[in-house]
């Protein structure tokens, strides 16, 4: 039962988390948006990365959803009081893992290596792979200008009003190592209830990665509940750039990716909508409250990814 997860942030990093919950070892890849990641303070930041590989070791905020439980602060302190860059919150224990991944990097290793390394360290038997090795940064178009992702999502709270955006340097990068094989055999491939613009368009823009999951079954569960997103700014891009927010547009986004779509009861009169597209639904509680909902509604969608297109794939 070979599954290939796409993953952004938190609401990704949660569902990936039930499915490493539900699954044998061996049988889970999650690739992880790398659009996000920035420099920083010198460092190598990977946002989703951590979010991805602190979530399923289970030693990630339980607050935030991003960095570290038991956090300190100790260092942004000293850093602020010194008139230095503390927009960007990074915490102690999080700041010992940049600066070694930031060696690691200077090193010659690349991202794929460290994070495999910074898994095995966690005892995270999940195979967790950044989409590339190769640098890709998503830009966000707005009305005060281009702004780089973090300087937008974070620094900026995502105030400005978005007008499109761009993965500087996707169409030069390569999957990652593994990446494509993986691809190759997967049973069926699960696009997480990330942000679509921000979070699984950066993936599907490395070159190959696109049409290698769409020769397999994809079911994409979506990140919209009532038109609202349940963490960060998904609606309001849909909003911004003239699209009603909604499960159904999220079906729509994908298009002729997907063979299945999952979508939250309160969603329900969208379904058969989504039927129309092609693309078969899953009703559902797709609320991540806790983590016995992350893997009730990983089984849900595994067994949902079952049933479609007829042959027992299981
Ligand atoms: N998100 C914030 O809203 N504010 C922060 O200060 C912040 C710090 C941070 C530090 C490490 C890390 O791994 C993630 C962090 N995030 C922060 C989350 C992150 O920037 C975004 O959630 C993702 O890039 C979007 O998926």
């Amino acid at each position: 039962m070979k599954v290939v997860a796409l993953a952004g942030g938190v609401g990704g990093a949660r569902l990936a988390h039930g499915l490493a919950r539900c699954l044998p070892e061996g049988d889970l890849m999650v690739i992880v948006n790398t659009g996000d990641d920035f420099e920083h303070l010198g460092l190598a930041i990977c946002p989703d990365l951590d979010t991805v590989c602190y979530t399923l070791a289970e030693i990630a905020s339980p607050v935030t959803g991003w960095g570290r439980a038991d956090e300190s602060w100790k260092a942004l302190e000293t850093i602020a009081r010194l008139g230095g860059p503390d927009w960007f919150r990074l915490g102690d224990r999080d700041l010992g893992w940049h600066l070694e991944r930031t060696r690691r990097l200077q090193s010659g290793q690349p991202l794929s290596q460290v994070t495999r390394d910074f898994c095995q360290a966690l005892g995270v038997a999940v195979d967790i792979t950044p989409m590339s090795d190769d640098k890709v940064r998503t830009w966000v178009y707005t009305d005060v200008g281009e702004l780089p992702f973090q300087e937008y999502f974070v620094r900026r709270r995502c105030e400005p009003r978005v007008q499109g955006f761009r993965f500087e340097g996707a169409e030069h990068s390569r999957p990652a190592p593994g990446i494509m094989e993986a691809l190759g055999q997967a049973d069926c491939v699960i696009i997480c209830p990330s942000n679509p613009w921000v979070s699984v368009a950066p993936i599907l823009a490395v070159p190959g990665l696109r049409a290698a999951a769409a020769e397999q079954r994809v079911v994409a569960v979506s990140p919209l509940i009532g038109g609202q997103a349940v963490k960060g700014p998904a609606a309001k891009m849909y909003t911004e750039l003239g699209i009603d927010p909604s499960a159904l547009a999220v079906a729509r986004h994908y298009g002729d990716l997907l063979v299945g779509f999952v979508l939250d009861h309160v969603d329900a009169a969208q379904a058969p909508d989504v039927n129309a597209l092609g693309v078969q639904s899953l009703v559902t509680d797709a609320l991540m409250r806790d983590e016995a909902d992350r893997q009730r509604l990983a089984q849900e969608v595994l067994d949902f990814a079952q049933t479609l297109a007829g042959s027992a794939i299981f």
